[in-house]
């Protein structure tokens, strides 16, 4: 079988809008009551799916959810016509973009029964986020039907807070390997709340049949939560030995390289000192917020925000570690405006699975002809601009389900209502 690893990309629903919803999600909060551009945040979106393919990765996707959330609104006994203004923004985010956040994912060869498994997370800090995961669920049971291959868990119960892998990583010499599993999760956030709760990681861990030996539960720094890392994720990433992170992302720094550097011997850690990027050029150009990837030439690639580039401190670092002949060999720049003026960067847009891409439900695999005819829909059926305040407009609630209704035609997906 050929395990690789497959980035499944949220694609930006119609409804997309600035409404600041995400407490401690600084850009979010900054941007609160902007106009978005809904239909230039999905061809943004579609063309770093592009730009992915050409560097030769495989590409998979995840359709938009209902907006408005009717079910979710009915269950707290009102609708899109009467609900109050804030419940209304909080039924209409298009937040579930951010695969990242979509659940966990333990390739096959970390787990006991030696399938892939995924845990959708519960999201249950944030209430716009909180409704997003039965529909993701019916996403991966879909895209994930394979038995065989795969194993998809409904969230932990909500006492725990989860968002999912932007709260995890693995080490490993191969994708397709054995690897270690690290956990992040968050105690206190200083003025923000910490999102993601050790118990939900333990559990995560359990459920997915990780080796105690190989698994690790590590907290992030307080600091980082505060300077508004609201997910690990902008602060950290991995991929295959190398750990890619600010010197300030973890509580306990020492112990966890210690730790992990035994566990697994082949780590190349690459640091970037507070004194050359603080914390805050770290956060407002979402470096570590990169996509760092291994396409088949075998050089590996950080995907960064064109907003990486515009940080004067961040593409000199970046400049000095290509000149110096670090671990990363290569900086793509990607521009995803849209998304990351709501906080969310290349890598909060996919979800990484490892798996052999024949084992998944071709429907949710993106090449070039695809990604051109959802192009095309989205070119036609997504508004070009929303204002938080015309959430309410029944041409605007109108255009955003049928936009959903024809993208989901055009993928044979009709039947996730
Ligand atoms: O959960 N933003 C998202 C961004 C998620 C980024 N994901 C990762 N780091 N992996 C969040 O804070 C903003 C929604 C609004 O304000 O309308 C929002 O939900």
């Amino acid at each position: 079988m050929a395990l690789q690893e497959i980035n499944f990309d949220g694609i930006v629903g119609p409804s997309h809008n600035y409404a600041g919803l995400s407490f401690g999600n600084l850009a979010a909060m900054r941007n609160a009551g902007a106009t978005s551009q809904p239909r230039a945040a999905a061809l943004q979106g579609l063309d770093k799916m592009r730009a992915n393919l050409a560097l030769g990765l495989a590409q998979g996707l995840f359709v938009p959810q209902p907006r408005p959330a009717r079910s979710w609104l009915a269950q707290l006994g009102t609708a899109p016509e009467q609900a109050e203004a804030a419940l209304l923004a909080n039924g209409m985010s298009a937040s579930a973009m951010w695969a990242a956040n979509a659940a966990t994912v333990s390739p096959a060869p970390d787990t006991a029964d030696r399938r892939t498994h995924l845990t959708v997370a519960n999201l249950k800090s944030m209430p716009h986020r909180s409704h997003e995961w039965p529909a993701t669920l019916a996403q991966l049971k879909l895209a994930f039907a394979d038995e065989q291959h795969f194993a998809v868990h409904g969230p932990v119960p909500p006492a725990f807070g989860d968002e999912g892998a932007a709260n995890h990583m693995r080490l490993t010499n191969r994708h397709g390997e054995a690897g270690v599993e690290v956990f992040v999760y968050g105690l206190t956030g200083g003025a923000f709340p910490a999102r993601q709760h050790v118990e939900a990681c333990r559990a995560v861990a359990r459920l997915h049949g990780l080796t105690p030996d190989r698994t690790l539960f590590v907290q992030q720094s307080e600091q980082a939560i505060a300077a508004g890392a609201f997910h690990n994720d902008v602060v950290a990433v991995a991929n295959e030995r190398v750990l890619f992170a600010h010197e300030q992302a973890f509580a306990d720094k020492q112990r966890f390289l210690a730790s992990l550097g035994s566990l697994f011997p082949a780590l190349d850690y690459v640091e970037v000192p507070a004194a050359e990027v603080g914390l805050e050029d770290a956060i407002r150009s979402y470096l570590f917020n990169a996509q760092l990837v291994t396409p088949p030439d075998g050089r590996t690639t950080l995907i960064v925000p064109e907003e990486a580039r515009e940080t004067p401190a961040v593409w000199a670092w970046l400049q000095r570690h290509l000149a110096g002949n670090g671990a990363i060999r290569r900086v793509e720049v990607v521009d995803v405006r849209q998304s990351m003026a709501n906080g969310g960067g290349p890598a909060c847009l996919r979800l990484r699975v490892v798996a052999d891409p024949a084992t998944v439900d071709p429907r949710f695999l993106a090449d070039e002809g695809k990604l051109d005819r959802l192009a095309s829909i989205v070119a036609r059926e997504w508004p070009e601009e929303i204002d938080p305040n015309d959430l309410r407009r029944n041409d605007l609630l109108e255009q955003v389900e049928r936009a959903r209704t024809a993208l989901l035609d055009a993928l044979g997906l009709s039947e996730l209502t």
